[in-house]
């Protein structure tokens, strides 16, 4: 009956567009395969609530018709906690930019990683904090330029996916924007998954980091994704040398485990008690 858009519309509030999104901003498309990967997924919204801490990718619960807790910086994944445990038949998902999950939300991204509480977070990376103009965030490459880091950064960046793994989580991708499909069939498997399931998807903030770094024009942007990351089935067949050498991001699936989840193991501690 719908086309596909129109299919996926039904899901948006008309009254909160235009987007404060700028021209150029890949936050739009990660609503677009989130709201995609629901619809095939066959989830009610009334069975859903959207979560997002403080920035321009935690805006995006605003947008959605469904239930939503716009909550405090850094702060959405101990709401999130919070929500599934009261309520864990809803599916709980999370919006979150780089600075919001690992700068000053850091600790609470690896707790709940490492808890592997159910629920799907996905993070918005744009390589700097871009609602508040700009500056350096954990994931800024070393020489990049930021209003906090005008003379490059020399700071090490985070790899947001191998920290998700490192602590913990189930189910780890990483996408562009560039691979619609792949970032939504990603993002059905996390809401699917058991556990903690994170989706990073790479994308441009040309108002923000792609000004300063010369890559605000859309095309040059996706191109420079392009170049500085690898599809991890690529990866894979390099020697061992190629791989030691390889500076490259890695894209795809990057972990899908099953281990016990969270809320099950304290609901199944809490009834053992009140039998007693
Ligand atoms: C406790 C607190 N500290 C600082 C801020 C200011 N602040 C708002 S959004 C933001 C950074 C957001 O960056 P990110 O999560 O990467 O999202 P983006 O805007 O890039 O999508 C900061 C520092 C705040 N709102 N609350
Ligand atoms: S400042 Fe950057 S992240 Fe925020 S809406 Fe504009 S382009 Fe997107």
């Amino acid at each position: 009956m719908f086309n596909k858009a129109e299919r996926i519309k039904k899901y948006l509030r008309p009254e909160m567009y235009p987007s404060i999104f700028c021209t150029g901003c890949g936050i739009g498309n990660v609503l677009n395969y989130t709201l995609r990967a629901l619809n095939e997924c066959r989830i009610d919204l009334d069975d859903v609530v959207f979560l997002s801490g403080i920035g321009c990718s935690s805006r995006l619960p605003g947008y959605i018709d469904a239930d939503g807790l716009h909550t405090t910086h850094g702060r959405a994944l101990t709401f999130a906690t919070g929500v599934k445990l009261a309520k864990p038949e809803l599916n709980v998902v999370v919006f979150t930019g780089d600075g919001d999950c690992a700068g000053i939300g850091g600790n609470h991204f690896i707790h709940a990683a490492r808890r592997n509480v159910d629920m799907t977070v996905i993070e918005i990376n744009n390589y700097n904090y871009g609602m508040t103009g700009g500056q350096a965030s954990p994931t800024t490459p070393v020489g990049g330029l930021t209003t906090t880091s005008p003379f490059g950064c020399v700071e090490q960046p985070f790899d947001l996916a191998n920290l998700a793994i490192g602590a913990g989580a189930s189910y780890v991708a990483r996408w562009l924007p560039s691979y619609p499909y792949e970032a939504t069939a990603s993002i059905k498997k996390a809401l699917k998954k058991k556990g903690f399931a994170f989706v990073e998807i790479l994308i441009a903030c040309p108002t923000g980091f792609g000004k300063r770094n010369e890559i605000d024009d859309t095309k040059e942007n996706w191109d420079w994704f392009k170049d500085a990351t690898i599809l991890k089935g690529d990866y894979d067949r390099l020697s061992d040398e190629e791989k030691q050498q390889n500076q490259k991001i890695l894209l795809g699936e990057l972990q899908n485990i099953e281990k016990k989840e969270f809320t099950e193991e304290w609901r199944k501690l809490v009834d053992s008690l009140a039998d007693k």
